[in-house]
C-alpha cells in the first residue's frame, strides 16, 4: 500500500466540469493523493478526442487516470485502483457480498442514473442545442420523468439493507452520485427536482459535510 503522501501525484486526464472527472477528485482528496488535472500527459498538451486520447480510452471518455507509466481509462475501475494502491479511508467494502453489491451499484450509477441525469437532461443546459445556442425545452422536459426515476432508484438504494451509499465513510457510489446530485442542485434548482424526494436532499447535505465534496464541488 503506498503513502499518498511519498507520491508523485497521480494525473486526472480531463476537465473538472465533468462529473466522472469530479468522482475521481473526490476520491483522491478523501484519501489525501496529490493530484493534477487538465488535458494533458506528461506536462505536454494532449487534446480531447486526438489520437492520442482515443488511444488512452477507445471512445474517447474522459477521466483517464496516469499513475507515472500506467495510464487506465473508467471511472468506477480507477477509484478501485487509487482504493487499492494508496493508503489512507476505504472506499470500498470488505465483506465479499457487499462489496459485490456495491460493484454493481457503481455500474448502476455510472450508466443508467447518469444517463438520465447528464446524459438526457443537464448537458442540455451546459451545451444548448436550439437556435442560437437556447436550450430546448422539449428535450429538457421530456427528460423530467427518467431524473424522477432515477431518483427514486437513488432513494431506495437509500432504505435498502446493503448499506453501499450514506454511511459514515464515503464509498466509490457516493463519489459517483454526488457531483451529479450537486449539478441537479445547482444548475438546474428553478425545477425543484429534489423538493419532492426530500430523502435526497437529506442525502446531498450529508455528502455536502465531507471536505473532499466541499473542496471538489464548492
Ligand atoms: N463510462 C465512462 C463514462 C465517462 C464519460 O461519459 N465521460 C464524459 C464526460 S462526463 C465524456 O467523456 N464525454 C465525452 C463524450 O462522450 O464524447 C466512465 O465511467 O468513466
Amino acid at each position: 500500500m503506498r503513502d499518498a503522501k511519498q507520491n508523485t501525484p497521480v494525473h486526472i486526464y480531463g476537465e473538472k466540469m465533468s462529473n466522472f472527472v469530479r468522482t475521481v477528485m473526490i476520491v483522491c482528496e478523501y484519501k489525501s493523493i496529490p493530484f493534477t488535472y487538465g488535458f494533458s500527459i506528461k506536462d505536454k498538451a494532449v487534446a480531447f478526442k486526438s489520437e492520442q486520447h482515443m488511444e488512452l480510452h477507445p471512445y474517447g471518455k474522459i477521466p483517464v487516470l496516469l499513475d507515472q507509466d500506467f495510464y487506465l481509462a473508467e471511472t468506477s475501475s480507477i477509484c478501485r485502483y487509487l482504493d487499492n494502491n494508496f493508503a489512507g479511508p476505504k472506499v470500498q467494502f470488505e465483506q465479499a457480498k457487499q462489496a459485490a453489491y456495491h460493484d454493481a451499484f457503481c455500474a448502476i450509477a455510472s450508466t443508467y442514473i447518469d444517463k438520465a441525469f447528464i446524459r438526457e437532461f443537464l448537458l442540455e443546459f451546459a451545451f444548448p442545442k436550439g437556435e442560437n445556442g437556447t436550450v430546448r425545452m422539449d428535450v429538457v422536459k421530456a427528460g423530467i420523468p427518467n431524473v424522477h426515476n432515477a431518483l427514486s432508484v437513488i432513494e431506495k438504494e437509500l432504505v435498502s439493507d446493503n448499506q453501499v451509499i450514506n454511511g459514515e465513510r464515503l464509498s466509490i457510489a457516493d463519489a459517483l452520485l454526488v457531483p451529479m446530485l450537486h449539478y441537479i442542485n445547482t444548475v438546474t434548482r428553478d425545477f425543484k427536482l429534489l423538493e419532492v424526494h426530500p430523502e435526497i436532499e437529506a442525502y446531498l447535505v450529508n455528502l455536502m459535510r465531507f471536505d473532499c465534496c466541499k473542496k471538489v464541488l464548492l
